[in-house]
């Protein structure tokens, strides 16, 4: 058998499982919020043209009004300002290649249980490739922090007074995510790839700052990372094919054996 008859057999035989971790995408999903000085992201309205009635009897379909990173979604390296002239760096001219690889998925579920602004350290990182192995070229790297079980957008936006509060990569993680390791990108439960207090870092954002401007990918407000094995599993993030779009809401899927 070919190694995709194979796939067909097994996904068939149950041997080989698909794990959707994406969010539902409607009214209720929650957006991520700026600073007020800066523009934001609106939330999901869907608009019904037709149902079954007069302005269409036989057909049912929506118009759709959402932002670019909404719910969970992708974010290109054009969506950051250090990733705006690196080549093929848009929703429509990505590789397609780039949109599947191996998925590492880090769990640091306990330790952001005690401390929701935790964030993984270079040293956690490299103690999990100790343990699990090095970290393979055209991975996604996957930050499992068991975030996606807040429901309620108050709860998982978790905002206080000083801002937002939800874990993340620490700066030097990113760096070394971005420049040591030949990775697709980063993917988190949270509303972004970056902590929620990380507007205040050095530099600001540091998770798209670094990884965008090494031409590598976010995915963000992922579910289901708990049905994943830290290695083994095949993820496919492939965006909608948005013109220079700077990201895109996305059906996650993870192919896991056994
Ligand atoms: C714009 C500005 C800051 C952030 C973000 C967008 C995201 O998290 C995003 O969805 O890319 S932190
Ligand atoms: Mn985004």
């Amino acid at each position: 058998m070919s190694i995709l008859e194979q796939l067909v057999a097994e996904l068939d035989a149950g041997t080989v499982r698909v794990v959707d971790l994406t969010q539902p995408l409607g009214p209720d999903t929650p957006v991520i919020g700026l600073p007020p000085i800066f523009a934001s992201s609106p939330g999901v309205t869907i608009e019904v043209i037709s149902q079954y009635d007069e302005k269409g009897p036989g057909w049912y379909w929506n118009t759709l009004h959402l932002g670019e990173h909404t719910g969970t979604h992708f974010d290109a390296p054009v969506h950051w300002i250090t990733g705006k002239d690196l080549p093929d760096n848009a929703c429509d001219t990505i590789p397609a290649r780039r949109f599947i690889g191996p998925a590492c998925v880090i769990d640091v579920t306990a330790e952001v249980a005690a401390d929701p602004d935790f964030l993984l350290t270079r040293e956690r990182l490299l103690a999990w490739e100790g343990e699990h192995g090095r970290i393979p070229r055209n991975a996604w790297v996957l930050l499992r922090t068991g975030w996606s079980r807040r429901t309620g957008a108050s709860d998982f936006l978790n905002v206080g007074a000083d801002g937002p509060h939800s874990p993340g990569f620490h700066p030097e993680t990113s760096r070394f995510l971005a420049e040591e390791r030949e990775i697709l990108g980063v993917g988190v439960e949270t509303v972004g790839t970056d902590a929620g207090q990380a507007g205040g870092f050095d530099p600001p954002f540091p998770n798209h700052t670094l990884m965008h401007g090494a031409g590598k990918f976010g995915l963000a407000s992922l579910r289901n990372l708990d049905q994943l094995p830290a290695t083994g599993a095949v993820v496919i993030a492939a965006p909608l094919k948005i013109v220079n779009g700077s990201g895109s809401p996305l059906r996650v899927l993870a192919l896991v054996a056994g």
